[in-house]
């Protein structure tokens, strides 16, 4: 399967550690405000596992089908399949990018990538879009890479890679123009999203920006 330029403008991924109520009621009120794809990443400190993991992605990926929003599973191949997940989004250290592709067939492949070289091995290995970061400081990914900005993605783009690419790492309204002037086709957040008390409204203010500044395709 395929994403489309226009599902990765306003890319939400959050886990149950990430949000200040339940995921469910969180995720619920991004859709509300307009978000275009949205990434299950249960990650770090009190996060779910197991059974636990499971009923919660499904409970997820439902409420994303309703809407037509993709769901994508953070680094988890067997989720994926057990859960029907529409794609999998993997990091540099994870899984076999080749191997994950064998066993999930047409299924959406994000990949990061931090620099040029990494994102022509991306593509290569047949990714569908590229997660490029940390745009700016962040604080909630602790391992995360310097911070070479949007300047990464002109890079990447100089260089005649035309796959979808969102923008990761301490995004928020003020800076994503730079993020999508920079060549993304739009942006991934967390916590701008999720630690907000309104994030419908937060979505909703994200959305109307980028809309303006990315191609209608
Ligand atoms: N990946 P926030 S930065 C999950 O650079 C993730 O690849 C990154 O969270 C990368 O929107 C990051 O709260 C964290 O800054 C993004």
């Amino acid at each position: 399967m395929m994403i489309s330029r226009k599902q990765l403008q306003l890319y939400f991924v959050m886990g149950s550690s990430n949000c200040r109520e339940n995921p469910e009621q969180t995720l619920m009120k991004a859709i509300r405000g307009g978000i275009t794809c949205f990434q299950f990443r249960e990650k770090g400190k009190g996060s779910r596992r197991g059974r636990a993991k499971f009923e919660l992605a499904l409970q997820l990926k439902t409420i994303c089908r309703e809407y037509n929003i993709p769901f994508i599973v953070n680094d988890d191949v067997n989720l994926v399949l057990e859960i029907d997940a529409d794609g999998i989004h993997i990091g540099q250290e994870d899984d076999s990018p080749l191997e994950v592709r064998r066993m999930l067939g047409r299924k959406i492949l994000g990949i990061s990538a931090h620099n040029t070289e990494e994102a022509r091995e991306a593509v290569k290995n047949g990714a569908d879009y590229l997660g490029v970061g940390p745009m700016f400081p962040t604080r909630t990914k602790k391992d995360c890479r310097e911070v070479r900005g949007p300047e990464v993605i002109r890079e990447i783009r100089s260089d005649g890679i035309t796959i979808p690419i969102t923008g990761i790492g301490g995004i928020k309204s003020s800076n994503l123009d730079q993020v999508i002037q920079a060549g993304a086709d739009g942006v991934a957040v967390i916590s701008t999203i999720s630690h907000s008390r309104d994030p419908e409204m937060i979505a909703r203010e994200l959305i109307t920006r980028i809309k303006p500044l990315t191609a209608d395709d």
